[in-house]
């Protein structure tokens, strides 16, 4: 049995040249399109992307939804809505690992081997990088325990920085 820790990787990049089964999205509720992560995922993937967003409608915070990965390497694009971070005090902790776990969720039950992870909610969204990495993490691992798919969980960290505190965080878990 391969550990746990093994089925994580932390990488610095641009999340739209992921070559994985599906990489996520970090959206909003009404599946609108925006800037960052969201914008250069529809930008490079092209409009089919946004074409299935517009029928599928919307995704509560926390949940996650499906489509293709359009033009992208990525087979398939989860579209996931992490919390707006308004001090720490409105649930946004749970609904940030929310957000993961429907993600993870929706790769197993797809059978997905590979997927890719933006760092959720710490952009326009405002959530601190720090927490927000300890929860990112230890959901995933958590996750990972308890099934077999997807088998690799790549982080794709924007900058040196947030991989670093990626990195700390990750030498908590085990
Ligand atoms: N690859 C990997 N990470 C990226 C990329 C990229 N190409 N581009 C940006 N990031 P954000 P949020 C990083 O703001 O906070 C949108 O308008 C970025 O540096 O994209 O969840 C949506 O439509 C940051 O570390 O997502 C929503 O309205 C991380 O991705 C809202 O923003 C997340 O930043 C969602 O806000």
């Amino acid at each position: 049995m391969m550990k746990i820790i093994e089925r994580i990787e932390l990488v610095m990049g641009d999340i739209t040249l992921e070559d994985a089964d599906a990489i996520v999205n970090a959206a909003n509720s009404r599946l609108a399109g925006g800037g960052g992560v969201d914008g250069a995922i529809h930008r490079a993937g092209g409009p089919t992307i946004m074409e299935e967003c517009r029928k599928i409608g919307g995704c509560p915070t926390g949940s996650a939804v499906i489509t293709s990965g359009g033009r992208l390497k990525a087979r398939f694009v989860i579209h996931t809505v992490g919390p707006v971070y308004r001090g720490g005090g409105r649930g946004e902790a749970e609904l940030l690992a929310r957000a993961y776990r429907s993600s993870l969720e929706i790769a197993r039950d797809r059978a997905l081997q590979t997927m890719a992870f933006p760092s959720i909610s710490t952009g326009v969204y405002g959530y601190p990088v720090k927490e927000a990495s300890r929860i990112a993490l230890k959901t995933v691992y958590e996750f990972l325990k308890t099934n077999d798919m997807p088998s690799l969980v790549r982080f794709l960290l924007f900058s040196q920085s947030d991989l670093e505190t990626y990195m700390a965080a990750f030498k908590e878990l085990a």
